[in-house]
């Protein structure tokens, strides 16, 4: 039996369910807020580029698209040259008292990582941009770390194979002190490359990461999801990187779509029963949510466990 169970209903969000023109409604970044579910999703308008979508849920599992997008590309300012081919993949952190939202911007200067923040996700504000090109898969740790702001985050430039590395800043703009922490592992599920995919999430046994791999076949690439656990200390310190996958495309509604054989994270909520809703997109074209134990996840990392380097 696989360790996340979909849910039945699976997708939860298909373009149709979408109020204003869309070719696809996946990736979404997940977060509690007043009671209720937020997703904050990426759709592909009908010319190829992204936006970002909002939608509101009571359980975690039923949830109603806004009528507007909730980010779409600036217009004016310094961030408008940024995001002039799309923003995308947004993922949500909840930090002194703010959603602190970072999502990427692509243009003809290749793709950074905006940093914007919302109080209740009716209006945003873009703060900086906190990468330089080129740079995906930005998720900020939900508390600071020895006084510091701790992010994960996955450099997309001619160094291969595209890894995981840890930054830190004083005040969420500079950020520093970085180092390489997973790296993919040849002839294995993740060995092309690897990203961050949901926030960590806060165990008793460390920083729980759920990040995607991928590997390369003659038929396309294949994303799948994988969990390592991190020191709660020093997360720069891995305690584990399971060496299984924890999902794999299989469903229909996964196998086939915009772009065929991916499930992709940008958000997981933890529940105080000790089980995680992890949200992903399948094939990049619906959104789907399945459930699982955070201990299993834990001991995935700890006992199953290959090298993260
Ligand atoms: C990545 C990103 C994701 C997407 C995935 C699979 O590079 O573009 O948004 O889900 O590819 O197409």
């Amino acid at each position: 039996m696989s360790i996340i169970k979909r849910y039945k209903n699976n997708p939860i969000l298909r373009k149709d369910n979408v109020p204003y023109p869309v070719a696809t409604i996946h990736n979404a970044g997940a977060v509690k807020f007043n009671n209720e579910y937020i997703l904050l999703f990426r759709s592909h308008l009908l010319n190829g580029r992204s936006i970002i979508g909002i939608a509101k849920s009571n359980d975690g599992f039923n949830f109603k698209v806004s009528a507007e997008p909730f980010i779409t590309p600036a217009e004016e300012g310094d961030f408008k040259i940024y995001e002039e081919y799309g923003v995308e993949d947004p993922r949500i952190t909840f930090i002194d008292g703010e959603y602190l939202i970072t999502y990427s911007a692509y243009s003809r200067f290749g793709v950074r990582i905006v940093l914007a923040k919302t109080i209740d996700f009716k209006n945003i504000e873009r703060v900086a941009l906190i990468t330089e090109a080129d740079y995906r898969n930005v998720v900020i740790f939900p508390e600071k770390i020895n006084g510091l702001y701790v992010r994960l985050d996955r450099p997309h430039t001619g160094i291969i194979p595209w890894s995981i590395w840890i930054s830190y800043s004083p005040d969420l703009i500079h950020w520093g002190n970085s180092k390489i922490i997973i790296m993919p592992t040849k002839y294995h599920w993740d060995e092309m490359k690897i990203g961050p995919g949901a926030p960590p999430i806060k165990t008793d046994r460390g920083w729980l990461n759920i990040y995607h791999g991928v590997f390369s076949t003659m038929d396309g690439s294949i994303y799948r999801l994988g969990v390592a656990l991190l020191d709660i200390k020093d997360p720069s310190k891995v305690l584990g990187v399971a060496d299984e996958w924890i999902l794999q495309p299989e469903e229909l509604y996964e196998t086939t779509g915009y772009v065929h054989n991916v499930v992709f994270t940008c958000g997981a909520i933890p529940e105080v029963d000790g089980t995680v809703k992890i949200y992903w997109g399948g094939a990049d074209s619906v959104i789907c949510v399945g459930e699982a134990n955070i201990k299993e996840l834990v001991d995935l990392c700890l006992y199953k466990s290959r090298n993260p380097l």
